[in-house]
């Protein structure tokens, strides 16, 4: 299945405000710097860059402001300018590539392409790699940071209601999201997502069965759904070794071999119809290290190969 847009829509979304630790508001610029355009022009993928988004004006609706939501209405403006980019971008036939950005601009990213696919009739599936759940409410949350709530958002966990503003919320039903890379969950945020059944996979997981077939159960079942996948991409889902250029380094990470032969099995799917790219915070990098192996991920995803060997669909899992 080979139908996807050969037409890619970059966003810059340079929010930083979500995250603990200043520095990801550089994060596209970073990517650009490691050559994310040419790499598709490379792979003749039509490449439009849409710039960045500015930063809105601080909300200064007199809505009450949540507890425990750090920036919440600074947070509050970006979502709902974000999603309502995502809708317009997805509709208009690319794959949206939002680069952030610290991952609280995934309620916006996810939220409007999930808008866009209601319309289209299709269920959107959402695959979420990061060494983090990112599903704290503001009642979990041990640092306030609203990064570290967006898929509870995205999954229509109470806390946060009224922040999209005008922007209609979709709820993503919680067997559409898929946790993985996970290996640093708070207490109470470890209990809703064993509450809400959310599929997880932690690096345990990865270590004993590999990701090629944890990968492929993935794809499997947004295939057999006839739907389509969102790849919410944290960074720190790569080791800190690959990947130093994060705020929120958790050792115990993904290798950069894993990495890619993720990307790679995404890219043979033909099921990725948009991404964000999240979390870089360049201040942190070293020597640009961590931007370069994000651009070539996205190579992969984009259909980078040595050769021009196609992992076979009919491949068995063991166990079949
Ligand atoms: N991220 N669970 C921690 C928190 O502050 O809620 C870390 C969140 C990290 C968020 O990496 O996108
Ligand atoms: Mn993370
Ligand atoms: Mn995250
Ligand atoms: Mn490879």
């Amino acid at each position: 299945p080979t139908d996807v847009p050969r037409r890619v829509a970059l966003l810059g979304v340079p929010i930083e405000i979500g995250a603990g630790l200043r520095g990801t508001l550089m994060g596209p610029a970073a990517l650009r710097t490691a050559g994310i355009g040419r790499l598709l022009e490379q792979l003749r993928i039509e490449a439009e860059d849409h710039g960045d988004m500015t930063r809105p004006q601080r909300d200064r609706g007199n809505d009450p402001t949540p507890a425990n939501a750090n920036f919440y209405g600074e947070v509050r403006s970006w979502v709902g300018a974000i999603s309502a980019r995502a809708y317009e971008l997805a509709q208009s036939g690319a794959v949206p590539l939002f680069m952030g950005g610290d991952h609280s601009l995934s309620m916006g990213s996810v939220n409007g392409v999930a808008r866009y696919w209601q319309t289209q009739g299709k269920p959107l599936f959402v695959l979420w790699l990061d060494a983090h759940a990112d599903y704290n409410t503001p009642t979990t949350t041990l640092t306030a940071n609203m990064h570290g709530m967006s898929a509870a958002f995205l999954c229509g966990e109470p806390g946060l209601d009224d922040l999209l503003g005008d922007e209609p919320r979709v709820s993503i039903p919680s067997g559409r999201l898929d946790l993985f890379g996970i290996r640093s969950i708070d207490p109470l945020e470890k209990e809703l997502v064993r509450a809400r059944a959310i599929p997880v996979v932690d690096m345990r997981a990865i270590d004993e069965f590999g990701v090629g077939v944890l990968i492929r159960r993935v794809i499997d079942r947004v295939r057999a759904a006839g739907g389509v996948l969102h790849l919410s991409f944290d960074v720190d889902f790569l080791d800190p070794a690959v990947a130093p250029g994060v705020g929120t380094t958790v050792p115990g990470g993904a290798t950069y071999r894993e990495a890619h032969l993720i990307m790679e099995l995404l890219h043979d799917s033909g099921l990725v119809r948009s991404l964000d790219v999240v979390e870089l915070n360049p201040f942190l990098d070293e020597r640009g290290r961590t931007a370069r192996v994000a651009v070539e991920l996205i190579g992969s995803l984009f259909g980078m190969q040595i050769t021009d060997r196609q992992t076979p669909s009919n491949a068995l899992l063991p166990g079949e």
